[in-house]
């Protein structure tokens, strides 16, 4: 297999990277007018621009080349066909099977998954029905009022992420909460203003053996176990969706309360399964379809429409371009919808777990760059907030934008200024200003003329700084789970071209490991003497001062 970097498109963008850098994109915008029907394209409902980016028909191109000397097509053939593509793990990538709305069998390294897909989800759905119903009661015969799922990772943020966003579907007499971190301040703050008798508790963990996950559950257990007295009562209350049922039985969840996973379905990937419990449970089984239905017809586009036209694989290249040939570092999510304030946190790690790595399939340490650091907030704050340093600061920052045009509980007055700020700030970051436009500015002002001198370099913008905008209806279930799709697929499409494995997250691991032995030692709590200076003494330094009293 040819290297990345010896592919001829790769030497041919390193090329065109050199004859193009210094274009602004003000000029290219001047040049063609239609350079927005060139480089825009529509989904559904939603909108996807590309034009606001350091691009020619020729870099497009290019880009397109790559995609196809890399494979993209192939490799997409065989994530889609079950082929164990997780090589370190020997797995196959099936969470587009979760929402394959074809009727066609789906299957994962040769075996059929599809019917029991379909099984797993009906349970999901009755278990939310009967919540949602008040005809699931707790020990004491009352309803269920509070849900809390306590998982982390892929058990978490994408649930938490689609609840938030979808909160105009959300059932109001219900509360649904989440709990990942090991810290006890959020299981406390979580448990103080609930009640045994009305809240129920989802488990979610695909392994059973996470460790925060592992600790807060049991805290939970222990805080219904107070008040139930009883393992049969607790199994009112108790609820764990896992591919480890003997692990979820011992710790105390009756066997019928156990929702199934996959080892084909990665953790991130993970809220198309029954790890979505909260979702359903949240939005009802219907809006939960639309979710599924709006990722499978994206999956239907990534599979069948032309690189030249296919979403993910645009957003992909373009990712790349900045990434190995402006050599820029990061890209910013800026979602100007408030309910999608988790979706930069979500995807975060669906992005930086998946494609933060450093060799490749083979295992040879790669000679390029590989995931860029992702990271946002909702829009509008940052504007207040980090915008500065996009706008003059001295690094490259791609950013995708993203609005509804509308909202469930539209207010004119407050949608239409959400829209102008956008608008405005693409506008901004791709003109940017000039120093004559600065000058004649000021002079307009009446500013005497040491004074603009003074003034002058710090009221320029450079522009030139890139932007992807995606405007959609409304966030309703379907969009995002569309949206949602477009990145999982724009992820994969990067991982192909670096030649990387997506779907294993071996650097987690370590960091995994030297907690539990340091834990160890915490719990025997004789001074260290093992680790670098630093951690002996900081852990010293921390036994030194008896935090805690052991509660047993
Ligand atoms: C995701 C990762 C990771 C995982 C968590 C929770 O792709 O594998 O974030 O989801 O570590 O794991 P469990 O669900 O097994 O508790």
């Amino acid at each position: 297999m040819t290297k990345l970097t010896d592919l001829p498109a790769w030497k041919k963008l390193q090329q065109h990277y050199l004859d193009t850098k210094d274009i602004h994109m003000r000029e290219l915008f001047a040049q063609d007018p239609e350079r927005y029907e060139s480089f825009s394209l529509k989904f559904h409902d939603i909108l996807f621009d590309y034009s606001k980016n350091r691009i020619t028909q020729e870099t497009m191109d290019l880009l397109l080349q790559l995609a196809e000397q890399a494979d993209v097509t192939g490799c997409r053939e065989r994530m889609f066909s079950g082929y164990p593509i997780n090589n370190t793990e020997h797995r196959a990538v099936m969470h587009t099977a979760l929402r394959n709305k074809s009727g066609e069998p789906t299957y994962a390294d040769g075996e059929r998954i599809d019917e029991e897909i379909s099984t797993e989800l009906d349970r999901v759905k009755l278990l939310a029905e009967k919540i949602r119903t008040r005809q699931w009661l707790g020990h004491s015969n009352q309803p269920i009022t509070d849900v809390v799922n306590i998982g982390i990772g892929g058990s978490h943020l994408g649930p938490l992420m689609v609840t938030e966003a979808l909160h105009p579907y959300s059932i109001h007499d219900l509360h649904i909460h989440y709990v990942s971190n090991i810290d006890e301040n959020h299981i406390n703050n979580t448990l103080e203003t609930l009640n045994p008798d009305t809240t129920l508790f989802i488990i979610a963990s695909k392994s059973f053996t996470t460790q925060d996950t592992l600790v807060n559950a049991m805290t939970a257990k222990d805080w219904l176990m107070h008040k139930l007295e009883s393992e049969e009562n607790l199994h009112k209350h108790l609820v764990a969706v896992t591919s480890n049922v003997k692990m979820a039985v011992e710790f105390g969840v009756a066997e019928e309360n156990i929702f199934k996973m996959w080892d084909w379905v990665g953790g991130r990937y993970s809220l198309w399964s029954a790890i979505g419990l909260s979702i359903v449970i949240s939005i009802g089984a219907e809006h939960f379809d639309a979710l599924l239905e709006g990722a499978h017809d994206v999956d239907e586009h990534f599979k069948t429409a032309p690189l030249a036209e296919n979403i993910p694989v645009i957003m992909a290249l373009i990712g790349i371009w900045y990434n190995n040939f402006y050599n820029s570092e990061s890209i910013a999510i800026l979602p100007y919808d408030q309910n999608m304030h988790r979706f930069p946190a979500y995807l975060q790690q669906a992005d930086m777990e998946s494609n933060g790595k450093g060799c490749d399939r083979s295992g040879a340490d790669v000679d390029y760059s590989t995931g860029p650091i992702l990271f946002g907030e909702i829009g509008i704050a940052s504007q207040h907030a980090f915008y500065q340093l996009l706008h003059q600061g001295t690094k490259l920052v791609p950013a995708d934008m993203l609005a509804p045009i509308s909202n469930f509980n539209c207010i004119a007055t407050h949608h239409r200024a959400l829209m102008s700020n956008i608008f405005a700030q693409t506008e901004a970051l791709m003109t940017g200003k000039t120093e004559q436009e600065v000058k004649a500015e000021l002079q307009q002002q009446g500013l005497p003329d040491d004074e603009i001198e003074a003034l002058l370099p710090f009221k320029i913008f450079p522009g030139n700084r890139p932007t992807n905008t995606f405007l959609f209806y409304t966030l309703n279930p379907k969009t995002l789970g569309s949206l949602i799709a477009l990145y999982e697929h724009k992820i994969f499409v990067q991982g192909i071209v670096w030649n990387l494995n997506s779907f294993d997250q071996w650097g987690v691991e370590l960091g995994k490991v030297l907690a539990k032995n340091i834990l160890d030692e915490i719990n025997i709590a004789d001074p260290v003497s093992n680790h670098d200076s630093s951690t002996n003494a900081l852990i010293n330094y921390y036994l030194s001062l008896k935090p805690i009293k052991d509660p047993n």
